[in-house]
């Protein structure tokens, strides 16, 4: 792997080590006193306009994860953005455990040898450039080489034709939450496009009938949409072309975001309709009620940690994180304001209060740091914590407590009785509006027209997506992704997804942006990761 090896250690404009440290001592109070008025976080972080700096710098400024690791698309998961990962894929978990007939979670080994791996011969196709494999154990030569898992159909499905026997067995639903290895050769970005996927989430289930196995696919799509809504982070949903359908699939749908600023698409998430393809490559069968053999109908669904980069993107500012509660580490921050001789006063009622919020369930914590309070609030406005609780000897006179929001930065006194049911209130009031706004931006960033010029000039521009009319023929889209670097067709929009719709949209009037034919739909087209 030494091609991988990078030589310079950081990326891009991450020269800068991170600036906070958990546990600041007396040291880094006489810092504070020094840099008063420039605190770090807003000294080091560039504008939120400058996105992919921006995006670079908060990860590791806000301790989310550090790529200053020596080998290309890996990273380090810091304790802070951990705990933000952790909270946001147990969501996918509570979806996936709850359906009707839940998932199981499962483990697969890493490892899967060559012949396994190259018996399906689309997977080999679609992946054979982005394979790692193992070919020595140790100092000998391995009899059979072994890939490190890019995705885990080839892993499991040999065993799912162990445990399937009968309709009895039916429908089975599983999942993984594990590391995948992908060498990806286009730029690496840091949670966008990693070489070793820390978190990716795949599902992978069998169904009698390809009824079911369509059933499914909604499914998923529903368990998606709770989960990204979860996370605040806006989605479209298309049916990408057959061009860029999943290795295998008989289509796929997927789940992008639109970033802020270069307003490009990411793709968050997919769900793929497998039919009846890898069951008949591992021969994977049940028997029916009649007594006959028939192969099962197969889905697989997957996200990874690009989850948490759209999570970051949709909420972020010139200060930093903005995290919606469900799945902020923290939910409330207690700063004490100390004045001397009134110290121990305060501090009093900050841990009265701590221990109240911490009894009644919420995320809280209290910075009893000997720095200043400017530049406490600086560190937990970067890591987007969502409230702040300010108490100081006047509060504590008057009996009260002030809150500071981050998404809005509006100020309030409560009294401290009424402490829990108002933090408890704000925190809802604070996820439904970072949503709410995140959602109003993403509607602005999609243009439809029937003109194909407007709609490369809109996404030239860096405003958003577009749809154009569409014939869905691969001769027209490849012209068409050519007029832009990195134009792509994301596919056909939810409305006219037959699999999602029971009576699907159909437009009049409307002719293929490119050869003019009579065309029914809609597809959506724009920049993307
Ligand atoms: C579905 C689960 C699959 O691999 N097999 C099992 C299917 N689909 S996929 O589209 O190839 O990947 C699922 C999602 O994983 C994310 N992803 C990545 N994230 C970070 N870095 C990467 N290199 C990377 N590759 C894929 C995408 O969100 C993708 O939709």
């Amino acid at each position: 792997m030494s091609s991988e090896q990078v030589k310079k250690k950081s990326n891009s404009k991450s020269k800068s080590k991170p600036k906070t440290k958990p546990n600041s001592n007396s040291k880094s109070k006489s810092k504070a006193t020094k840099q008063k008025k420039k605190p770090v976080a807003e000294k080091g972080l560039p504008l939120f306009g400058e996105f992919s700096e921006w995006f670079n710098q908060v990860l590791i400024d806000a301790e989310i994860i550090d790529y200053r690791y020596n080998l290309k698309g890996c990273g380090v998961w810091l304790p802070y953005g951990f705990k933000v990962r952790q909270y946001a894929f147990q969501i996918i978990r509570d979806l996936l455990d709850s359906t009707s007939v839940p998932h199981g979670e499962m483990l697969f080994p890493l490892l899967i040898p060559e012949p396994q791996f190259m018996k399906e011969k689309e997977t080999v196709k679609g992946f054979e450039d982005e394979v790692y494999w193992v070919k020595d154990g140790g100092t000998k030569p391995l009899d059979i080489k072994l890939a490190l898992r890019p995705t885990s159909e080839t892993a499991m499905y040999p065993m799912a034709s162990i445990w399937i026997r009968s309709h009895q067995d039916l429908p089975l639903k599983t999942y993984q939450i594990a590391n995948m290895f992908r060498y990806e050769g286009k730029n690496t970005r840091p949670l966008i496009r990693v070489r070793e996927i820390t978190t990716f989430k795949e599902a992978h289930t069998y169904h009698a009938t390809a009824d079911e196995c369509e059933e499914q696919i909604r499914e998923a799509i529903e368990c998606y949409k709770g989960f990204f809504d979860a996370l605040g982070v806006p989605y479209l949903v298309t049916q990408r072309p057959k061009w860029d359908t999943f290795p295998g699939a008989n289509y796929t749908i997927a789940f992008d975001c639109i970033f802020p600023i270069n307003h490009k698409a990411l793709q968050i998430g997919t769900v793929h309709n497998l039919g009846q393809v890898f069951a008949k490559t591992f021969d994977i069968k049940y028997e029916t009620v009649d007594g006959t053999q028939e192969y099962v109908h197969q889905t697989c669904y997957g996200i990874s940690e690009r989850a948490i980069a759209a999570l970051i993107a949709s909420h972020g500012d010139d200060k930093g994180l903005k995290i919606p509660p469900r799945v902020a580490p923290i939910e409330a921050v207690i700063v004490p304001i100390l004045f001397k001789n009134k110290e121990q006063i305060v501090l009093d009622v900050c841990n009265s209060m701590f221990k109240t919020l911490k009894e009644a369930g919420l995320k809280v914590r209290l910075d009893t740091r000997s720095i200043s309070p400017g530049r406490k609030y600086f560190h937990w406005e970067l890591r987007g914590i969502p409230l702040r609780i300010e108490i100081g000897p006047r509060d504590v006179e008057k009996g009260n407590i002030c809150l500071v929001r981050r998404d809005t930065g509006e100020k309030d006194f409560v009294p401290q009785n009424e402490a829990v049911s108002k933090i408890t209130s704000l925190l809802q009031e604070i996820q439904q509006s970072l949503w709410d706004s995140a959602k109003e931006n993403h509607q602005q960033w999609i243009l439809r027209t029937n003109d194909l010029e407007e709609a490369l000039e809109y996404i030239d521009a860096g405003n958003g997506v577009a749809d154009i009319p569409f014939c869905g023929s691969e001769e027209c889209a490849a012209p068409i992704e050519q007029r832009l670097e990195n134009l792509k067709f994301l596919g056909i929009p939810e409305e006219y997804i037959p699999a999602l719709n029971k009576s699907v949209k159909v437009e009049k009037d409307i002719y293929c942006a490119y050869c003019s034919k009579l065309v029914k739909q809609y597809w959506r087209i724009g920049r993307s990761y």
